[in-house]
C-alpha cells in the first residue's frame, strides 16, 4: 500500500478533528475540576534552529516552541492529541505514564503500537484520562526525545480523590494554602542538552563504534546555559568512581567540558570494542564555549488573601541519558506524588531524578528570595551542574531577600550528613492495592553489553531482533496474537500477576531507569550477588528479608541496582489489567536505540481488536 491510501483512515480521523473546536486551556482555568472534555489539543511538530541554550542548532519544536505545551486535564476526560508532523524525519509521540486503559493503540511507539507516521502526515491520539498527577508527553522515535520532542501532561484529579496533605499538616490554613497550590501545580521539565542532532549523534556513534556519553548542557522547561568550569571547580566535583576510571586510563582529569574523556570510554567501558574515538569531533568530549538560553524563573507572588504561600512543582525527568540531584538551596520540600500518584509525603532537601521519573513536590515558602533550583549529574560519564530560579516575592517590595545556601554541590552530593534524600525505598502509596502474595510467571531479564558500548540488551538479546517474527506491521495489529515466549518478547494472560527480575549479566554496571508501558509496578524486592532461583516465588520463600508485599513503591518506571563490585538483581511484579503490545525498555535513550528493550504482549487471551481507523490508515 502506498503512503497515501494507508494513512487515509487516520487522516480522516484527522481531518474530521482540525474542524472541531481546541480547546487551548494552557494557563486558563485553574480550577480545572468542574470542567468538561472531552480535551483537544493540535500539535504541529517542526524541524527548525532554534537555541535552547544560547546555541543554536536544528531541533524539533512543538506548536514552534520547546517544550511543547503542557496538556492539562481533568481526571476522567477524553483525550484527543492531534499531532502534525512537519518534521523531515518520521515520528511518534507516547504519553508517558498514561496507562492508555483500553486504548493501547494510542501509546506511540513505532512498530508495538502503531506504524510511523511519515512527514506530511497527521495522526490522531485519543485516550481516557483514568489516571490524575503528573505526567509528560515525548518523542518514541529513533533519538528525538533528544531533540526537544517533549512537553509536560498535567491531570488534575477527581474532587472525590483522597489528598495525603493531612499528612503534612493538621491546620486549617496550611491545608487551604497546600491545596490552592496543589490545584495549579508548575510543571519543571529538567532535561539535558547536546549541540548535535539526534541523527547526526547516531552517525558520530557507529562511526566511533563507542557511546557518545558528553552533553553539553543542563535544561530547565528548555533553558539553560553551557557554563565552562576553571579546571579547579572539574577537579572539585571528581568522584571517586570517575577517579578509578582516570586511572584506569593512566590520566588525571575529566575534559573540559567536565566528560569523561573519550579513550576511556573507548578503551575502558568499551570491553574490547574496536573503537574509533579519532573519529568523534573535539567539540564532542572535549572543547567547552560558553553560551546562555536564559534562566528558567518560576515566579510566586503572594497575595493580601493568602497568609501561608506554598507553591506545587512537577518535576519531570526529561534526561536522555543523565541521573541527577536535585535540590532547592535553602528550601526544604514535601514529595507528595511519584509517577502520577499520591504518596504518604517525605520532608526532604534533595531528589534523586532520572529518566522518565516524575516528583510533585510542595515548598513552603516564608521569606521572600530567589531561591537557586539547582540540579548535578550523579552519572560517572560527566560533571554537570546547573540552575533555575524559585522566585518568591511578598507584597512588601522592601523586605530584604533571602541569602539562600545550596544542600548540594557540583557533584551532586550532599554539602553535609544533615540533607535528607527522597527514599524510593520508603516511598509509601497513599491509597496501596493488594499485591498477589504469588505470580503465574517469573520472567528473569539478564542486562548487558552486546557488542559495542552503544548495544544493549534487555534481555541478553537486542531488540528488535526477534519480533521480526510478525513481520513488520505493528504488534497490536496481530489477531489471534501468537503466544510468544523469547529473548525480546513475553507474553502474558489477563488478570494473572507477573514478576520480572532484572539481572546484571554484568560487571560493572549503571542502574538502568526501566520503563513500563500500560500500567505501573511494584518494586517488591532487591538483592545482591546471583540470582539463583528459579523464580521469584522460590526467592520469597528462601530470602524473605530481601521482599516487601505489603507495601511497596508502586511506579511506571524503576532504577535498577547498579553493580559495581558484585551482581545484582532488582525484581518487580505486576497485574494483568490492559490486554496490549506493551514495550519494557530502559529510559537512556541510547541505550533504548542500542537495542535495550522488550516487547510485552499482555493479556494476549483478550487481545483488543483495534479500530478500523488505527488498522487501515
Ligand atoms: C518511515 O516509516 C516508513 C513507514 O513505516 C518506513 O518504511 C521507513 O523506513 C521509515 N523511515 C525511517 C528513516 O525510519
Ligand atoms: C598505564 O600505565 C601503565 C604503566 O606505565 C601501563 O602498564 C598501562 O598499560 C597503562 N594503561 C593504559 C590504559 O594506558
Ligand atoms: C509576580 O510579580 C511579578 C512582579 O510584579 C510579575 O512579573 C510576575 O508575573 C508575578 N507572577 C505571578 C505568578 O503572578
Ligand atoms: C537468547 O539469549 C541467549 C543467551 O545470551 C542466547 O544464547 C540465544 O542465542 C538468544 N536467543 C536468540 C533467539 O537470540
Ligand atoms: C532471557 O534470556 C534467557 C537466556 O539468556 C532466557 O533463559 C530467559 O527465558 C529470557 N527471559 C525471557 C523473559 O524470555
Ligand atoms: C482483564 O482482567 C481485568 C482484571 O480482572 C478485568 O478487569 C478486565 O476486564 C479484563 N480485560 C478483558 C479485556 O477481559
Ligand atoms: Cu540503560
Amino acid at each position: 500500500m502506498g503512503a497515501a491510501s494507508r494513512n487515509t483512515g487516520v487522516w480522516l480521523l484527522a481531518t474530521l478533528a482540525t474542524f472541531l473546536t481546541f480547546a487551548q486551556a494552557k494557563g486558563g482555568i485553574k480550577d480545572f475540576a468542574d470542567a468538561q472534555g472531552p480535551r483537544k489539543f493540535d500539535l504541529t511538530l517542526t524541524w527548525e534552529v532554534f537555541a535552547p541554550d544560547g546555541f543554536p542548532r536544528e531541533m524539533a519544536l512543538i506548536n514552534g516552541g520547546f517544550p511543547g505545551p503542557t496538556l492539562e486535564i481533568n481526571q476522567g476526560d477524553e483525550v484527543e492529541v492531534l499531532i502534525h508532523n512537519k518534521m523531515p524525519y518520521n515520528t511518534t509521540v507516547h504519553f508517558h505514564g498514561i496507562e492508555q486503559y483500553l486504548t493501547p493503540w494510542s501509546d506511540g511507539v513505532p512498530g508495538i503500537t502503531q506504524r510511523q507516521v511519515l512527514p506530511g502526515e497527521s495522526f490522531l491520539y485519543t485516550w481516557t484520562a483514568t489516571q490524575y498527577g503528573a505526567y509528560w508527553y515525548h518523542a518514541h522515535q529513533a533519538g528525538q526525545l533528544d531533540d526537544g520532542l517533549y512537553g509536560a501532561i498535567t491531570i488534575h484529579p477527581k474532587k472525590s480523590q483522597a489528598t495525603p496533605f493531612s499528612h503534612i499538616s493538621k491546620d486549617d490554613a496550611t491545608l487551604q494554602a497546600i491545596n490552592r497550590a496543589a490545584r495549579d501545580p508548575r510543571p519543571l521539565l529538567l532535561g539535558d542538552w547536546r549541540h548535535i542532532p539526534s541523527p547526526e549523534v547516531q552517525d558520530l556513534t557507529h562511526k566511533a563504534n563507542m557511546e557518545l556519553s558528553c552533553y553539553d548542557s543542563l535544561l530547565f522547561n528548555g533553558k539553560g546555559s553551557v557554563e565552562c568550569w576553571s579546571p579547579e571547580r572539574i577537579a572539585a566535583a571528581v568522584s571517586d568512581q570517575q577517579e578509578d576510571y582516570l586511572k584506569s586510563a593512566n590520566l588525571t582529569s575529566l575534559t573540559p567540558k567536565g566528560c569523561l574523556p573519550r579513550v576511556v570510554i573507548a578503551d575502558i567501558i568499551s570491553d574490547g570494542a574496536d573503537t574509533h574515538p579519532e573519529t568523534i569531533p573535539a567539540s564532542v568530549f572535549d572543547v567547552c564555549a560558553a553560551s546562555s538560553g536564559g534562566k528558567e524563573v518560576i515566579a510566586v507572588n503572594k497575595t493580601t488573601e493568602e497568609p501561608l504561600k506554598w507553591v506545587a512543582i512537577d518535576l519531570v525527568g526529561a534526561y536522555g541519558l543523565l541521573t541527577v540531584t536535585f535540590s532547592i538551596d535553602s528550601l526544604s520540600v514535601w514529595v507528595y506524588a511519584v509517577d502520577g500518584e499520591y504518596i504518604i509525603p517525605q520532608l526532604v532537601q534533595a531528589i534523586t531524578v532520572t529518566n522518565g521519573d516524575r516528583y510533585s513536590i510542595l515548598v513552603p515558602l516564608t521569606a521572600a528570595g530567589d531561591y537557586p533550583i539547582r540540579v548535578a549529574s550523579v552519572l560517572p560519564v560527566m560533571a554537570i551542574s546547573g540552575t533555575a530560579t524559585l522566585s518568591y516575592r511578598t507584597e512588601d517590595p522592601a523586605a530584604p531577600l533571602a541569602a539562600p545556601t545550596p544542600y548540594i554541590n557540583d557533584a551532586g552530593e550532599a554539602v553535609d550528613g544533615s540533607v535528607v534524600f527522597f527514599s524510593v525505598d520508603a516511598q509509601k502509596q497513599l491509597e496501596p492495592l493488594p499485591i498477589a502474595s504469588t505470580a503465574a510467571q517469573s520472567f528473569p531479564l539478564y542486562m548487558r553489553t552486546v557488542g559495542a558500548s552503544f548495544e544493549w540488551a534487555l534481555n541478553s538479546s537486542k531488540f528488535p531482533a526477534a519480533v521480526i517474527d510478525w513481520g513488520t506491521e505493528p504488534v497490536i495489529l496481530f489477531h489471534p496474537q501468537p503466544y510468544v515466549q523469547n529473548n525480546v518478547t513475553i507474553t502474558t494472560l489477563n488478570d494473572t500477576w507477573i514478576d520480572m527480575v532484572f539481572i546484571t549479566a554484568d560487571v560493572p554496571m549503571p542502574p538502568h531507569p526501566i520503563h513500563k508501558h500500560g500500567n505501573k509496578m511494584w518494586l517488591i524486592g532487591q538483592g545482591t550477588g546471583e540470582f539463583t532461583w528459579g523464580s521469584v516465588n522460590e526467592a520469597i520463600a528462601a530470602i524473605p528479608g530481601n521482599f516487601n508485599l505489603v507495601d511497596p513503591p508502586r511506579r511506571d518506571g524503576f532504577s535498577t541496582a547498579a553493580a559495581t563490585d558484585a551482581k545484582t538483581w532488582t525484581a518487580v511484579r505486576y497485574h494483568v489489567t490492559n490486554p496490549g503490545a506493551w514495550l519494557l525498555h530502559c529510559h537512556i535513550q541510547s541505550h533504548l536505540l542500542g537495542g535495550m528493550a522488550v516487547a510485552i504482549q499482555d493479556g494476549v487471551d483478550h487481545w483488543p481488536l483495534v479500530p478500523a481507523e488505527y488498522v487501515n490508515y
